[in-house]
């Protein structure tokens, strides 16, 4: 195995010392990008870009082709695991996702199996290899899951929902039903993502999106005590490699001192947060990834710049800072204006590292 000619993402996923301040961007591949709808028109649907692990590589890469990136993030989705329990994931033109057979029954719920990636998500684990060789050892490439409860609320809701009313009826009239669904998930996840680690992903992210809806008491209960379990059982090296990885709650600023004792390596933070305190509160137990605003990139390339600089002076000098953004890219952001952030990031950070 030869070594990675960019291991500076990995390297500040570890808090070890860089020459600046690696970037990627959460969605980078998606909408956003003419030659991504291009793709995606040619494989009929979104869903079954997922599933060809052809073209799954290409749109993994379309975004790297334009912009120097830091890490490259597997194209797939968070619901292909409920899909590989039999819950028959689809997407509705404009509608977003939805299952055809949402948790509604208790004994669908008892019946609830943990998926074998290596069968039933092998083409993602096509997909990860496929795309380590495709990359050829230029950047890391990223694996990810949903969080146990994020996957639970499209399982019980059947789609995206405004107020996750279904999901929290069941936290607490039936904690038992959703405990049972939160396990079968975590042991699903902990196999899918240590199977992507083999297949190749370098490091890993948790996408907890839906975790920032509950109460204080119940995001402990329902959501990070599942990421913890998973947590601890990740595989942490592969290949004599370390594998770091990423725990994000959208909406979980509040709680970051017990996500950061989780025991990952690194704490996703969405843009409500100051990175500067939540530096002060966690930074000598955990890098921080994050956290412009999405909404930054529709503004000019100048404005871009100055909010870039911000969040940079205010993670402050030092390793241990993955720049990103606090959620996906939307869909009308002008590409350039993707350009002009990835440039500020690199030309802005040096001085941050001695
Ligand atoms: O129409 C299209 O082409 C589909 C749009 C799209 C894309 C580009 C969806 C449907 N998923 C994706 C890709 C995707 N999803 C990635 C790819 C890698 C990357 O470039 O970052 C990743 C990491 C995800 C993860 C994902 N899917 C999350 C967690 C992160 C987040 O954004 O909060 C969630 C919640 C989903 C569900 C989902 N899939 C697609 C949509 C539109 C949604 C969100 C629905 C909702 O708002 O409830």
């Amino acid at each position: 195995m030869t070594a990675l000619k960019n291991d500076t993402f990995l390297r500040a996923l570890q808090r070890q010392p860089t020459a600046y301040t690696p970037v990627w961007l959460m969605r980078q591949a998606g909408r956003y990008l003419p030659e991504y709808n291009q793709t995606r028109a040619r494989a009929g649907d979104f869903l079954s870009l997922c599933k060809n692990p052809d073209l799954a590589t290409e749109v993994t890469l379309q975004p790297l082709a334009r912009f120097p990136l830091d890490a490259a993030i597997l194209f797939s989705d968070i619901l292909t695991v409920p899909d590989a329990m039999g819950l028959g994931l689809y997407f509705s033109q404009g509608e977003g996702p939805k299952f055809e057979r949402p948790l509604r029954e208790e004994w669908a719920i008892r019946d609830l199996a943990v998926p074998d990636p290596e069968t039933h998500l092998r083409y993602v684990m096509d997909a990860v290899s496929q795309i380590r060789r495709a990359l050829d050892n230029q950047v890391p490439l990223i694996g990810f899951s949903g969080s146990p409860f994020t996957l639970a609320c499209y399982m019980i809701e059947g789609g995206s929902s405004q107020d996750f009313a279904q999901v929290k009826a069941m936290l607490y009239q039936r904690p038992e039903l959703l405990h049972h669904i939160l396990d079968v998930n975590a042991r699903a996840v902990t196999a899918y993502l240590n199977a992507q680690i083999e297949s190749g992903a370098q490091a890993v992210m948790i996408f907890d999106t839906w975790g920032g809806v509950l109460s204080h008491a119940a995001y402990h209960e329902f959501s990070l005590r599942y990421i913890e379990r998973i947590v601890a059982g990740l595989k942490r090296e592969h290949a004599g490699a370390a594998v770091p990885n990423i725990v994000f709650t959208k909406g979980g600023g509040h709680w970051l001192e017990s996500i950061a004792a989780t025991g990952c390596d690194a704490v996703g933070l969405d843009w409500t947060v100051d990175i500067g305190l939540a530096r002060e509160r966690v930074g000598a137990k955990v890098a921080l990834q994050g956290n412009l605003d999405p909404a930054v990139l529709f503004a000019a390339p100048e404005v871009i710049r100055t909010e870039v600089a911000r969040i940079l002076e205010r993670f402050g000098p030092g390793s241990g800072h993955v720049f990103n953004l606090g959620h996906g890219i939307a869909q009308h952001t002008p590409p350039d204006h993707v350009s002009a952030l990835v440039e500020a990031v690199h030309q802005l950070s040096g001085k941050y590292h001695a």
